[in-house]
């Protein structure tokens, strides 16, 4: 078990970030979950074929190389197929998702589960705030009609911004870790160090989502943090973070996920969390994947009828988006 030291702990509290290069084993977690994330491509490619949106399905190419040659030739973005949430708006009864059972044991890990635990506490909720994200190389990654990169470096924000007001006191933990070796090349994640002693800030609308306008942040005390398959980066919910572009020449590929104490509220009610830990009633854990991808079903369904849920609490006109 991985145990934190004191200077790591404090660390955390004073700077609001945490990188550790050991965590997990790469090979038992991230293994089974690229070899998940094959098969969702094999799907999607066979799909894309069958509406004649791809020439053929690329079936011999890794995953990294087929991914972008599917990005490339149909100009498109399908991060929706391989994510284990939904989207924040038009969710429809057929929005694609995938929360399979490698994915859940990652989320579920012991080891994992056992550092969030020394800074979470013994109860532990997973958030459903949480993504896995492939970026494939801006040179080659689709583009929108002004330019941008349609999934590119995700900006500044603070994780507290992407959820509802009600989640600002709740003691959210954001894991990152790459499936791979990332560094400032391939796009890894760049923090302020001790930015989330400060308020939770203006967040407004952009080409990839939330952002903190530029001149309410000191971007020059930025900090990258590399990391190697098997470790992770925890985050303070306030702390800014953005990532760097994807400028190398092969995919980047994460997952963030979030953990809080049971009970506290999680930002997002209309999705699932889950109980991840509980030393005092470990019966409430969650250890069936099939009920976690029935949850997630089941709020599709749910959400397909009801009105989008908002999650930005900021107004598209505030003065510091101008
Ligand atoms: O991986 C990324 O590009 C962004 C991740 C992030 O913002 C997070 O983990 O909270
Ligand atoms: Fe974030």
């Amino acid at each position: 078990m991985t145990t934190l030291t004191s200077e790591q702990l404090e660390h955390l509290e004073t700077f609001g970030f945490l990188a550790v290069d050991e965590v997990f084993d790469a090979g038992e977690v991230i293994g089974p979950v690229i070899g998940e994330y094959c098969a969702v491509l094999d799907q999607l490619c066979e799909e894309l074929v069958r509406r004649g949106e791809l020439s053929e399905t690329y079936a011999e190419l890794p995953f990294g190389e087929r991914v972008s040659r599917v990005y490339v030739e149909t100009q498109r973005v399908y991060a929706q197929y391989f994510d284990f949430s939904l989207p924040q708006k038009k969710i429809a009864q057929d929005t694609p998702y995938w929360a399979g059972p490698a994915v859940f044991a990652a989320l579920t890990n012991p080891q994992l589960l056992d550092v969030v635990e020394q800074i979470v506490g013994p109860e532990i909720y997973s958030n459903p705030v949480q993504h896995v994200r492939v970026k494939v190389p801006e040179s080659i990654a689709p583009r929108d009609a002004d330019g941008n990169v349609i999934y590119g470096a995700t900006p500044w924000h603070q994780d507290s911004g992407v959820v509802n007001a009600e989640a600002d006191d709740t003691e959210m933990l954001t894991v990152w870790f790459p499936l791979m070796d990332t560094d400032a090349e391939n796009g890894c994640l760049q923090v302020l160090p001790g930015s989330h002693r400060g308020e939770v800030l203006t967040h407004c609308s952009g080409v990839q989502g939330l952002a903190i306008p530029g001149a309410m942040l000191a971007e020059e005390q930025a900090r990258a943090v590399p990391l190697p398959a098997g470790g992770a980066l925890f985050l303070h919910r306030k702390t800014v973070h953005a990532a760097l572009p994807n400028v190398s020449e092969r995919i980047r590929w994460s997952f963030d996920l979030r953990y809080q104490p049971i009970g506290q509220a999680t930002g997002r009610a209309s999705f699932p969390g889950f109980v991840a830990r509980s030393r005092s009633r470990p019966e409430a854990e969650l250890r069936d994947p099939g009920a976690w991808d029935e949850m997630w079903r089941e709020a599709r369904d749910r959400l397909a009828s009801e009105p989008d849920p908002s999650y930005n609490r900021w107004d598209a006109d505030d003065p510091a988006c101008a």
